[in-house]
């Protein structure tokens, strides 16, 4: 692949979609101006108020298209066992003529984006090259933030030949034309009648997570839902850690911690809030980049007491996705600092009328801002050989079962508790949300291939470096019987990172379960929280009856992936099993 092959392939892809003129992007300021203010005249994006809200702009998406849509995204891999029965499959031909008629003169009038974009710090051996064909200027904007566009796309094109292409149209935004399609085998993905973030801005999940997740096995790495953070204590060494969360379960909120009272001499330093790409360096050490150069990120909750430095991030050059406008033409939702004012918009553009019981802001609205712009963006954010890391954590949200944090006993029982693990459904899928599901590694709706292969990839690691980070497993989610979360979240939680911390190096003893060690009584620095009697225990309580349920339920899964299942996991099923003993 060269830049002639992208040539030929833009000449084509314009043969079938027949738009009205094409327009490379180059990612400039001006570019990006002449976009805005197109957009502005067709209503496709609103200006906020220029004083307080410089650069931001609010962006109104069709009230069917706010969220990932799952049952429409397809792996078309040649063979259906590769997707595994954790995707949907198609076959790759049947899926390209299903998509190229929808694509079909689907740019007639529009003018055809074409946007060469580098996921990964420039210069870095491990950043990889897309090239995204839209009719969207408002996924051309997003992606300008999310994505380094131009120039240093178009070196790697040119000199690596390889580049994963990506077609979008967002048609005529009707779910019952809609697809998601990628094509390991070709690095290409195909994605019809969908603007929203997941589905359009196809740099991010579709080729940093679902095909890279494919290359990354081939090549001997790993592409993850992962943010990555910096620890820095007192006087300490800054320590990087990679957490993999579900969508919508803490992620962002984690990677920009602000430390709270009686940790003012912490640092948290944020490397990425979303995917993580990760290599084994000659040592064996595990390095982590983040794939990407801005933040696409859950609004509603946002506040300067949850997240001050995301708080702090915002409110300039900011894309806002589906919140509320106030009368002042500033943007509003659930959970910001300021009461709700009696006038508002909503996200759908209707005057808010709160005695109809609805929300403002949609539950699943978004900003996109560049990193550069987090207070705690790390020096080595865009580091080209990425930073090592010290400790891998695998959370969900679980309002039972599991406890606040736990440490495997070593590699392989990681990524036991990785592939087993469980998590409510949010809003940023469509559908219903708060069903307990498996979401192994939070990759259930991202890994690009079978996930029997995807653990046997991940458990590989073992022979390939004697120095793997420790792994954890944490739960800020679990709820007390009156219903209410018994873990107060945000910055407490550096309390359970310092745990890990000591854990990985060797200064704290921990005590043994049936499922991990757990920290021992007092491990845990609980000072100031003042947590009502009995909390702590309920926190960190492995109830034998609900883990035997659990482990039954772990071991129904797994069966469906039948002989792709790795034995080590089936294993390690029954030995926790067997340690939980008879209840
Ligand atoms: P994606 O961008 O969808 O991948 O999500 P994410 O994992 O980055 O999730 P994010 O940090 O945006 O958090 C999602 C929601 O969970 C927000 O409404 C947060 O306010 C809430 N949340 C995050 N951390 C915590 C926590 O420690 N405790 C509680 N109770 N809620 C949290
Ligand atoms: C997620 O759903 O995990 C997100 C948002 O981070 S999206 O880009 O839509 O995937
Ligand atoms: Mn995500």
């Amino acid at each position: 692949m060269s830049k002639k092959d992208l040539e030929s392939w833009v000449t084509e892809v314009a043969k079938l979609v027949a738009p009205e003129k094409i327009h490379w992007c180059d990612g400039s300021e001006e570019e990006k101006k002449v976009l805005i203010a197109e957009m502005l005249k067709t209503g496709d994006l609103l200006e906020l108020n220029e004083q307080t809200h410089p650069n931001c702009f609010l962006h109104r998406s069709d009230p069917n298209d706010v969220a990932r849509v799952e049952q429409l995204t397809f792996i078309c891999s040649r063979l259906e066992d590769d997707a595994g029965p954790n995707n949907n499959w198609m076959n790759p031909a049947e899926a390209h003529a299903k998509i190229d008629a929808l694509f079909e003169r689907s740019m007639k009038g529009r003018t055809m984006y074409v946007i060469p974009y580098l996921m990964g710090p420039v210069g870095s051996p491990y950043a990889r090259a897309g090239v995204e064909i839209t009719d969207s200027p408002y996924v051309v904007l997003n992606m300008s933030i999310m994505s380094k566009i131009g120039d240093a796309a178009i070196a790697i094109i040119n000199s690596s030949s390889k580049f994963v292409k990506g077609l979008h149209s967002v048609g005529e935004l009707d779910p019952a034309r809609r697809f998601i399609m990628h094509f390991p085998e070709e690095q290409t993905i195909k994605s019809f009648g969908s603007g929203y973030g997941g589905n359009a801005l196809l740099g991010k999940k579709c080729h940093a997570l679902r095909l890279a997740s494919g290359t990354a096995k081939q090549e001997g790495w790993l592409a993850e839902h992962m943010l990555i953070l910096g620890i820095q204590p007192p006087q300490g060494e800054t320590k990087y850690i990679a957490a993999a969360f579900p969508s919508a379960c803490g992620k962002t909120n984690l990677a920009m911690l602000v430390p709270p009272k009686g940790f003012e001499d912490w640092k948290i330093w944020t490397v990425g809030d979303d995917i993580a790409w990760l290599h084994l360096d000659e040592s064996g050490q595990l390095r982590a980049i983040n794939p990407e150069a801005g933040f696409f990120g859950v609004v509603p909750g946002t506040s300067s007491t949850t997240n001050p430095n995301c708080m702090n991030t915002l409110g300039k050059n900011t894309i806002y996705t589906n919140v509320a406008l106030t009368s002042e033409q500033e943007p509003w939702w659930e959970g910001h600092d300021l009461t709700r004012p009696d006038t508002l918009v909503d996200w759908k553009g209707n005057s808010f009328d709160p005695t109809l019981g609805g929300l403002a802001a949609h539950p699943n609205a978004r900003f996109t801002v560049p990193a550069s712009q987090c207070p705690s963006f790390s020096k080595e954010g865009n580091s080209p050989n990425g930073v090592p890391i010290s400790a891998i954590v695998f959370g969900g949200r679980r309002s039972n079962v599991t406890p606040l944090v736990f440490q495997t006993y070593d590699w392989e029982h990681g990524v036991f508790a990785g592939a087993s693990m469980a998590s409510e459904t949010t809003a940023a899928a469509a559908g219903q949300v708060g069903n307990v599901r498996r979401d192994p590694m939070a990759m259930k709706p991202f890994c690009g291939y079978n996930f029997g292969d995807y653990w046997a990839h991940w458990l590989s690691f073992a022979s390939r470096s004697d120095n793997l980070p420790p792994i954890f497993h944490v739960n800020w989610f679990r709820k007390g019987a009156d219903g209410k979360f018994l873990w107060p979240g945000f910055g407490e939680n550096i309390r359970v990172l310092e745990w890990i911390l000591a854990r990985s190096d060797g200064k704290a003893e921990g005590t043994e379960s049936a499922i991990g060690y757990l920290p021992k009584s007092g491990e845990l620095n609980l000072d100031g929280l003042n947590l009502p009697p009995g909390a702590t225990e309920s926190l960190l309580a492995v109830d034998k009856k609900s883990w035997k349920k659990e482990i039954e339920d772990i071991k129904e899964y797994f069966s469906i992936f039948g002989d792709r299942l790795p034995v080590a996991l089936s294993d390690r099923a029954e030995s926790i099993k067997n340690m939980l003993g008879s209840v």
